[in-house]
């Protein structure tokens, strides 16, 4: 069928419809990204080309491309890829179908192209089965009949006197013309009626046109309305009662607020809460679905349900986290309340084989993080948490289990929608982060950061509550000290310490003159190291230097 119509636009099509042609190319597009959309509620989200083309480009993003993109869109780095993936694609389909106008055959292979391209991209994604390649595969089929189509009204309506075109073409053009045109002449007998049929139908063109922007717009809206139901997890989620930490958090004091308007909150709340990871759509995995393996180099492999791990007993931690991307003073970093199953006793159950350094863990949708066993056996609060501040763990923050593990940056301890753990060597495997150049250890490093005042506000002259948090998780924080202007370090006053692992607020009573000044704060961790002033950035260890503010005083 598919050669039939195109023998009949290549033997009609007048040319000059290059703009059509173009538009044709878009809606093909549409359509092809519509029904693969589809297609990919059925078998699996990370199927869907756009996000699967997303994730290869995550993946393989040069660093200074991505830095950019942080830098510049933020936490909406994610849409604004997706949006650049449908920009290239329109763009590209417009090219491909302002060409196929004239040479169909450019249609043909562009569409088949891209969507093996897209399928290609979909089966390499983590956890992909070759089933993953359908949605693209799908797509690109329907696709290339929207283009045939709409390119079928550009040819015009069939010249009369020569009868029905499609049976005399079938009869007339040789096999081989019909699949490799381009590449030799036309027959006599197609040139002129080539010549002949001009007339660009625009009637049928436009009906066409509506209908595979109506059939874009459903299968695509069809799709993602079925693939939010389908792979949503807040049912699972809605349904899981906390149980109760066999070991409760400390109680906070009220005085682990230091009282200054302006301050962090010392707990963060779950909305507020900074997100970071490579997840372009975020993974739906169910506690029934949930299946923890753990293996490598142990005694025993374990392997845990979401059930197995209620049952154990858990324990209940405030801690801070923070991302190795912040920068001097900046807010990729929390304080949340975890319950969770405490690592170590699983490790121990499991059976560390001597010389296991590193322990692997991955996620449902493949990421890999490697954090040394010491931390994990050294008896901090390293856990495998499934509560959050008093909730089971959001979706975007690893619903249904999640590790955390005080002291580390979130690239080597924090793995979200953890699935697996793997005890290995630091020898033997590189996680995704070291291999893209990022220290295989990387404990935090001492942090402080000025929260109030800040250039957008310019206090009254007198004295001006300076706040702001430090921290230096799982070494603490022993003084923090301000200075105006370069001149001498004062001490700040420090608010209660929760405890080593937890940021501390401090504040100090600035007797502030007018005019524009200049804040710095630096803050010395519990072993008594003093937060250096170099200023190196995040990569590959993670960002010092002193956080300074210019404030004008009025
Ligand atoms: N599966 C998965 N887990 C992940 C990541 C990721 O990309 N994928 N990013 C890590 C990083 S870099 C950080 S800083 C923390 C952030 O956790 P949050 O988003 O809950 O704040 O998650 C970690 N866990
Ligand atoms: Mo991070």
């Amino acid at each position: 069928m598919i050669r039939r119509l195109y023998v009949t636009i290549r033997e009609h099509i007048s040319g000059g419809h290059r703009f059509a042609g173009g538009l044709a190319g878009v809606l093909a597009a549409s359509t092809a990204l519509g029904v693969a959309e589809l297609a990919a509620a059925v078998v699996r989200g990370q199927a869907s080309p756009v996000i699967a083309v997303g994730g290869v480009f995550v993946d393989n993003v040069p660093k200074p491309l991505k830095d950019f993109a942080i830098r510049t869109f933020g936490e909406n780095d994610k849409i604004v890829l997706v949006a650049g993936i449908l920009v290239t694609i329109v763009v590209l389909a417009a090219l491909v179908g302002a060409a196929a106008a004239t040479r169909p055959m450019v249609g043909i292979v562009g569409v088949t192209i891209l969507g093996l391209v897209a399928a290609a991209a979909a089966v390499s994604r983590p956890a992909a089965s070759a089933f993953d390649a359908l949605p693209s595969l799908i797509g690109a089929a329907a696709g290339l009949v929207a283009l045939l189509l709409l390119l079928r009204t550009l040819a015009g309506p069939p010249p009369r006197q020569q009868g029905s075109d499609v049976g005399m073409a079938e009869g007339s053009v040789p096999t081989s013309g019909a699949r490799r045109p381009g590449a030799g002449m036309l027959p006599d007998s197609l040139a002129r009626t080539d010549r002949k049929g001009s007339g660009f139908d625009r009637r049928s063109f436009l009906l066409t046109s509506a209908l595979t922007a109506a059939v874009a717009a459903v299968t695509g809206g069809a799709g993602r309305a079925i693939l939010a139901r389908r792979f949503d997890v807040s049912a699972s989620r809605n349904a899981l009662t906390l149980p109760a930490p066999a070991s409760p958090a400390p109680a906070l004091t009220a005085g682990v607020e230091v009282g200054v308007p302006g301050v962090t909150p010392f707990t963060t709340p779950n909305e507020d809460f900074y997100r970071v990871d490579t997840a372009l759509i975020v993974p739906q995995l169910s506690t029934t679905d949930y299946l923890l393996r753990i293996h490598g180099r142990v005694d025993r492999e374990l392997e845990l349900t979401f059930e197995d791990l209620l049952k154990r007993p858990m324990i209940e931690r405030d801690i801070t986290i923070s991302c190795v991307s912040v920068e001097v003073g900046g807010k990729l970093n929390g304080t949340a309340r975890w319950l969770g199953v405490p690592l170590k006793d699983l490790l121990e159950e499991a059976g560390v084989r001597s010389g296991a350094n590193q322990v692997v863990s991955r996620s449902i949708d493949g990421m890999t993080i490697g954090t040394p066993t010491e931390s994990l056996m050294d008896g901090r609060d390293a856990m495998l948490a499934i509560g959050m501040n008093g909730e089971p763990l959001p979706a975007e923050h690893g619903f249904p289990v999640r590790m955390i593990v005080p002291g580390l940056y979130g690239y080597v301890s924090a793995t979200k929608w953890l699935t697996e753990i793997e005890l290995t060597t630091f020898d033997d495997f590189d996680p995704y982060w070291v291999e893209r150049g990022w220290d295989a250890k990387a404990p935090v490093k001492t942090f402080s950061r000025i929260d109030t005042p800040n250039a957008t506000k310019s206090p009254a002259a007198g004295v001006v509550p300076v706040a702001g948090i430090a921290y230096a998780q799982h070494r603490g924080i022993s003084a923090v000290e301000v200075r105006i202007d370069g001149g001498p370090w004062q001490r700040a006053r420090l608010a209660d310490e929760g405890s080593i692992d937890l940021w501390r607020q401090w504040a100090y009573d600035w007797p502030a003159a007018p005019g524009p000044h200049r804040l710095e704060v630096r803050a010395t961790d519990g072993p008594g190291q003093v937060q250096p002033e170099e200023r190196v950035p995040p990569f590959p260890g993670g960002a010092t230097g002193w956080h300074s503010v210019l404030v004008t005083v009025t």
